[in-house]
């Protein structure tokens, strides 16, 4: 085996699971080590137990190399007897960090992992295996690492029951891991799998996980009451690595669950039920962190239903809160999806900013906004949401997908870190907006300067398959939305490169084939299937494959507005719903002129004849054949060099990344006939180098 526990894995170690980017051989070096940690409270004992169980996985007893010592321990257990002189000394001159960061001090073959709180030794454990894949250090090192965000939360959508929408809604990996035919997940496998999940999402720095789908449904409303006891099991697990737990609640729960006759959040008996109820979660979950809403969303019911504001709805939770130090997340994916297709003035892109924007001020501290990404809903391409620079006096969450609902639901290999990073890395006020704001700036402002927390939230995309992900190199989307969340100004290149590093025991080029390959997919993907920020031409429903009209004639608010002259929806304030204008002045100016509008968003924001000439030279009709076939071509080399990379890696993974880009292709094809075919016979132009067109 060229690393850890795939087939026939180690079940000490990962009991159920493949080890993804902690395989033994970094943790191994570890291993080599005596040891010694000091501390007993959960997060400490359970890395102690981990520590043992490497050590016996890596070898013989007997096999600690006595010339190297590992000491582990929060500040507060350190004493000078345990560090000896030389670590003492590095300690002293050492800043360590206050709250979740880390430092890591070397000397004399003697290392020391320290940290403020337990929960910083645990993600100074993913340090440490990630440095010393490459060697016990022989020289010294002083490292003190912090989180640059504070909220760096997964957000499950697990039911509790099969539906309509499965177990996991826009699940592509397996069942829940939490939950299963109506009830918490408690057997002792069951609780062996979430501490495999526990240990590898501490080890990238997430810190909160919220269990169940935002869509609460019946059976999981009562997760606040029948099956509170079981998710106390799972909480334990989760804190015992530094994680906190959340639930989704239903917005009506006082009337469904309480039994009164309203929800209205300005009602005595609804403060006070809220209340009640939020003292019994918080005082049975360990590491309880609090709520997370859809609300007034969807078919949701929430505060609108009483004539009260967002803010009135999110008060009343935060109120409730407030005593346990634990936060309500509530979601601002608000917008009308009963829209009239007829209708060209309203604009589902406006809708978060509508209702939210007005609002900034009103939320109470421990209330925290969460934005997605962009103004629609996770597309392979979309602007950034202009609700994220409009929020300065209010907590605020950027929300990204990382399942792939939209980008090849983890059958197509997409790459997500170098989207998000391009969000991070967005600046608001860019083109004279003014002082730059970039989202990482959003998303880092707490940490920065206080106030009311601020992060990043990712829609977890993994599941009870053995690979965790469905398909293998997706489990590099959850690892970059740790490493990227921690901080948001790492090079997803960088990222990505590290994945591979701890993953594989590639031949260096081959590595760097793979690193190349898997930082052009999202591209690629965008490639092939929606041009030039157009969007949702996918299959209603479950969104999978092309479906050009599928959403035209909908009451999503989803359209392209193809006819024979032309495309794209016109966004600007001039002639068009005015969704350009909710930007800060200089971006404001950039989309809302078809000269200055960038390629990739043209389609986003302008409706243009197929003729229009791209700032690229080319004509958009040409734009869209010449993407789709070269998209197509990209994966058929994406396929070939995997098959040089195959054999060397775990017989699993060759086999599944093999059978994913065989599908891959076959969709990818299907994209390219579709799309190039149904423009083909609306504009009537044909491809300018007599491509073959349906
Ligand atoms: O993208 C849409 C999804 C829904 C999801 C919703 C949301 C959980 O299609 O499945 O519901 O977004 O984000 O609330």
């Amino acid at each position: 085996m060229p690393y850890g526990q795939r087939e026939g894995q180690d079940p000490s170690w990962f009991a159920s699971s493949e080890t993804c980017w902690l395989p033994a051989r970094g943790a191994a070096r570890l291993a080599t080590a005596r040891t010694t940690v000091l501390g007993d409270d959960p997060v400490t004992a359970t890395l102690r137990e981990d520590l043992q169980v490497l050590a016996a996985h890596a070898g013989a007893p007997g096999a600690a190399d006595g010339s190297r010592r590992l000491l582990v321990g929060a500040l507060p257990e350190l004493s000078e007897q345990a560090l000896g002189p030389a670590l003492a000394g590095a300690l002293e001159s050492a800043d360590v960090p206050a709250g979740e960061g880390f430092a890591v001090l070397a000397r004399d073959g003697e290392v020391l992992l320290t940290a403020a709180r337990p929960a910083g030794l645990r993600h100074g454990l993913g340090w440490l295996t990630r440095r010393f894949a490459g060697g016990w250090p022989d020289t010294d090192v002083t490292h003190v690492e912090e989180p640059r965000v504070d909220l760096r939360v997964l957000d499950h959508w697990d039911n509790m029951t099969d539906g309509p929408m499965g177990v996991v809604e826009r699940g592509y990996a397996g069942d829940s891991i939490f939950f299963a035919d109506g009830r918490v997940r408690t057997g002792a496998a069951d609780l062996a799998r979430v501490r495999d999940y526990a240990r590898l999402i501490s080890s990238i720095g997430v810190n909160a996980v919220c269990l169940n789908n935002v869509n609460v449904h019946a059976t999981e409303a009562h997760l606040l009451d029948e099956h509170l006891g079981d998710v106390a099991r799972l909480a334990a697990v989760l804190d015992a690595h530094g994680v906190r737990t959340l639930l989704s609640v239903d917005f009506s729960a006082p009337i469904s669950l309480g039994g009164l006759d309203t929800a209205d959040p300005l009602d005595e008996r609804v403060a006070a039920w809220w209340a009640e109820t939020t003292k019994r979660v918080a005082t049975t979950l360990p590491g309880f962190g609090g709520y997370v809403v859809k609300a007034d969303s969807e078919n949701r019911p929430g505060p609108h239903t009483y004539g009260r504001t967002h803010a009135d709805g999110a008060n009343v939770l935060a109120a409730a809160l407030a005593p346990f130090e634990a936060l309500v997340l509530w979601r601002c994916f608000v917008y009308d999806c009963h829209q009239d297709w007829r209708d060209r003035s309203t604009d589902r892109a406006r809708a978060a900013h509508d209702h939210f924007a007005g609002l900034d001020g009103e939320f109470a501290p421990n209330a925290v906004l969460q934005v997605k990404n962009g103004p629609m809903d996770f597309q392979v391409r979309e602007p950034v949401s202009p609700l994220l620079g409009a929020l300065p006096r209010t907590g605020v969450a950027v929300e990204f997908q990382i399942t792939q609902e939209y980008t090849g639901q983890q059958k197509h290999l997409c790459h997500l870190g170098t989207q998000w990073s391009e969000v991070l890395r967005f600046d608001l006020n860019a083109h004279g907006g003014g002082e730059p704001l970039r989202v990482a700036d959003v998303a880092t402002r707490s940490r920065r300067q206080g106030g009311s927390p601020t992060g990043i939230v990712g829609v977890a995309n993994v599941g009870t398959d053995t690979n965790w992900t469905g398909h293998a190199l997706a489990q590099a989307n959850l690892y970059a939305f740790g490493r990227l969340a921690w901080n948001p100004e790492l090079d997803p290149r960088d990222v990505l490169d590290e994945w591979v590093e701890q993953t594989f025991e590639l031949p260096s080029g081959l590595a760097g084939e793979l690193v190349e390959l898997m930082a052009r997919s999202w591209s690629v993907y965008e490639s092939y299937t929606a041009p030039l920020g157009v969007g949702w031409m996918v299959r209603p429903g479950h969104h999978y494959g092309p479906d050009i009209d599928g959403y035209e004639y909908t009451p999503w608010g989803t359209y392209h507005f193809a006819d024979r002259d032309g495309i794209g929806v016109d966004r600007t304030a001039a002639t068009g719903t005015g969704y350009a204008a909710q930007y800060p002045a200089g971006w404001a100016r950039v989309y809302e002129d078809v000269t200055t509008c960038p390629d990739e968003l043209l389609l986003f924001f302008h409706h243009v004849p197929y003729g229009h000439v791209l700032r690229s030279g080319t004509t958009v009709v040409q734009h869209v054949y010449d993407t789709h076939f070269a998209g197509v071509e990209a994966v058929e080399g994406f396929a070939a060099t995997w098959q040089r990379i195959a054999a060397h890696v775990p017989g699993t993974v060759s086999r599944n990344v093999t059978e994913r880009f065989g599908e891959q292709l076959r969709s990818a094809r299907e994209w390219r006939d579709q799309v190039n075919t149904y423009f083909f016979r609306k504009s009537g132009v044909p491809d300018a180098t007599g491509r073959r067109i349906h």
